[in-house]
């Protein structure tokens, strides 16, 4: 089910942005998680662009949910799944609701049209993946799906270095906003650089227009938090050096991990590395609709 606001939009030519679930309903706690999803509306809405939030609801996917729906989904009681791309027939066909991650909204948004996506961290290689295998499937959707993702580069509780290794064997195009250094997601700098930049939304869209007539691949732009909103360094890797451990204790595994760390991340920092999650997400939410509208403006 697709709204009207974005039926009208994608018949029109008019620029819109996917925006995920599953950082409301498994990433951020309540009720700051509802707050941020309407925060990342309204930033898409400044841009010109029209905001599609996706997820399921009793089997149903919805493509832009209303207010009263996104409470729905993450209301606790009724368990929400996290829906990764090959989870999304799975829970059609049993009338779950679940939230869709990076991977399970580019492959909706794909399927109808949307070419822009925004998130917060993508997923990636995760630490000890030689033990574990614990590598995001948002990496090979992104190898296999045409859309533009704004995320402030991956998790920092990720193995950054792994996760560029394997963005570039899968030929996903990789451009940071204005920086040639890999954001950290909590932390403007994750220390790796990158080969590419971009300086405004025109030249991604032109890059990102050119990138599709070469490949099929996605392409991830990747916009740093700003330096004096990141979260501070010390904090951040005790914070870091916690969840880890947490998640080592606890034994978790699969789909469990990033809520886990994210959470504990949540606990050890006092809520400074939720608000720190909610500049990142809102502040990609505006690029990404800034994106849009320059890459619908070039189709028009
Ligand atoms: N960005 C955030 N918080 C999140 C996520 C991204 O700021 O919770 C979610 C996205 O939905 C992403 C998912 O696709 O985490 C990755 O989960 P996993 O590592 O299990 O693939
Ligand atoms: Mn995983």
């Amino acid at each position: 089910m697709v709204n009207d606001e974005v039926t009208t939009a994608l018949a029109e030519g008019r620029s819109v942005v996917a925006l995920e679930t599953t950082i409301v309903v498994h990433g951020l706690p309540a009720p700051i998680n509802i707050e941020v999803a309407e925060q990342c509306e309204t930033a898409v809405r400044s841009s010109g662009s029209v905001p599609a939030t996706i997820g399921v609801l009793d089997g149903r996917v919805v493509v832009g949910l209303s207010g009263a729906e996104l409470e729905q989904l993450a209301e606790p009681s009724r368990h929400a799944a996290k829906l990764s791309a090959r989870d999304l027939g799975l829970a059609i066909g049993t009338r779950r609701d679940g939230a869709t991650t990076v991977a399970g909204t580019i492959a909706v948004a794909h399927r109808i049209g949307i070419d822009v996506m925004a998130t917060g961290g993508l997923g990636g290689v995760h630490r000890g993946r030689a033990e574990s295998y614990d590598e995001s499937a948002d990496l090979t959707a992104m190898s296999r799906t045409s859309v533009l993702v704004v995320a402030s580069g991956v998790k920092s509780i990720l193995d950054i270095g792994a996760t560029l290794e394997r963005l570039d064997t899968l030929g996903v195009a990789v451009a940071g906003y204005r920086t040639r250094q890999f954001p950290g997601f909590y932390r403007t700098d994750s220390g790796f650089a990158i080969d590419w930049s971009v300086e405004d939304e025109v030249e991604a869209a032109a890059a990102f227009r050119a990138h599709r007539e070469f490949s099929s691949t996605g392409f991830l732009l990747a916009n740093p938090v700003a330096s004096e909103r990141q979260l501070d360094g010390t904090l951040h890797d005790q914070a870091l050096a916690s969840a880890l451990e947490k998640a080592r204790t606890l034994g978790v595994t699969g789909k469990e991990v990033t809520p886990v760390l994210l959470a504990e991340f949540a606990r050890f920092s006092a809520g400074v590395s939720v608000r720190v999650n909610r500049d990142v997400v809102v502040a990609n939410a505006l690029l990404a609709g800034q994106v849009a509208a320059a890459f619908a403006a070039a189709n028009s």
